[in-house]
């Protein structure tokens, strides 16, 4: 029996390409000399789509009409249109809870290196600085701070864990509160006032473009540090970096940024922001992970007619397919 037809857009990391040609025809994409006559062509094969960062949007399925899933690695998939994708009857699967580990780590890896200046401290070593004269105190310390979690879901939960034994209390704002133990704001700017470190989770797309605004940072204040991990578009940078300029927050600890990889050159200037090249879930082992469960949905779509870890927007589909 001839093998499904998996499209993959662009390179992905090795385990997910290794596992689909496991079992799938696997279209690399970025290989073509020509993109639009491959699609063209194989068009009416094409069953499911495995993608890492490409734009999906209904115009991009309306090309390829037997696409009925697409497999995205990663937990945000805010580069694809997943309601156009449910109106065509496609299901997108993504890659939650392997990389909330990863991911809390590394939000509180910097968390640390920008309330302690760390990275600062390590410029100053290696330009010869500590001979004259000690690196000055910093003014901000961790403990007996307050975090507010702007997007409490599974990543949220895993850095409220980890902060928690470094004598930092925890606050959230979602759209609706949860049933969890932590104080709730209805509103960013409320919490932003309240608290001292806004650590950002939610998920990037339209709903929560630029969210954390010039209000909010002026709310969260002088002592007030900002980090994100993930997605630059819920940040205002432009406000962002005036408010670095200006000391209207003391620090940022940025992991993403709104034109990733370009960085807002006023970012690269400011010698109170600690800037990470999203590297939030970058491990190996982590990576791997992420792509065997994008392998794990497309087996089981194709051999269940289910896939795993659907997203939000295919629950209905996904519901009537289990019916
Ligand atoms: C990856 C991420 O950088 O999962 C996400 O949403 O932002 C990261 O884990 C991204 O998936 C890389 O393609």
């Amino acid at each position: 029996m001839a093998r499904p037809v998996v499209l993959m857009p662009g390179p992905m990391n090795k385990s997910v390409l290794t596992g689909a040609e496991e079992h799938f025809d696997v279209i690399r994409l970025w290989e073509a000399d020509d993109p639009d006559t491959v699609l063209a062509e194989r068009a009416k094969e094409i069953a499911a789509i495995a993608t890492g960062g490409t734009t999906i949007d209904g115009a991009y399925l309306d090309r390829l009409p037997a696409v009925r899933l697409v497999a995205s690695f990663g937990v945000g998939y805010d580069q694809i249109d997943a309601a156009a994708a449910a109106e065509r009857g496609v299901i997108v699967t993504n890659t939650p809870g392997v990389l909330d580990n990863e991911v809390a780590d590394t939000a509180l890896g910097l968390l640390l290196m920008t309330v302690r200046e760390l990275p600062q401290a390590e410029r100053y070593l290696r330009a010869g600085s500590w001979n004259e004269r000690p690196y000055p105190l910093t003014s901000a310390t961790l403990h007996g701070r307050s975090m507010g979690i702007l997007g409490l879901g599974r990543i949220g939960e895993a850095i409220a864990d980890r902060v928690q034994p470094f004598g930092v209390s925890v606050a959230y704002h979602n759209r609706r509160r949860k049933n969890v133990n932590y104080h709730y704001y209805p509103t960013l700017v409320e919490m932003a006032a309240a608290v001292d470190i806004l650590m950002i989770v939610i998920p990037g797309g339209d709903e929560t473009r630029h969210l954390v605004n010039a209000e909010v940072l002026e709310a969260l204040g002088p002592n007030g540090i900002l980090i994100n991990v993930a997605r630059g578009s819920v940040v205002d940078e432009a406000a962002l970096v005036e408010a670095l300029r200006s000391r209207t927050i003391l620090s940022a600890g940025l992991d993403v940024f709104e034109n990733e990889p370009a960085v807002h050159p006023g970012l690269l200037e400011v010698d109170n922001a600690v800037l990470l090249p999203h590297v939030g879930s970058a491990s190996i082992p982590t990576r791997n992970a992420m792509g065997e469960l994008v392998v794990e949905n497309l087996v089981s779509w194709f051999q269940y007619g289910v896939p795993v870890t659907p997203v939000q927007e295919s629950a209905e589909l996904v519901r009537k397919l289990r019916d």
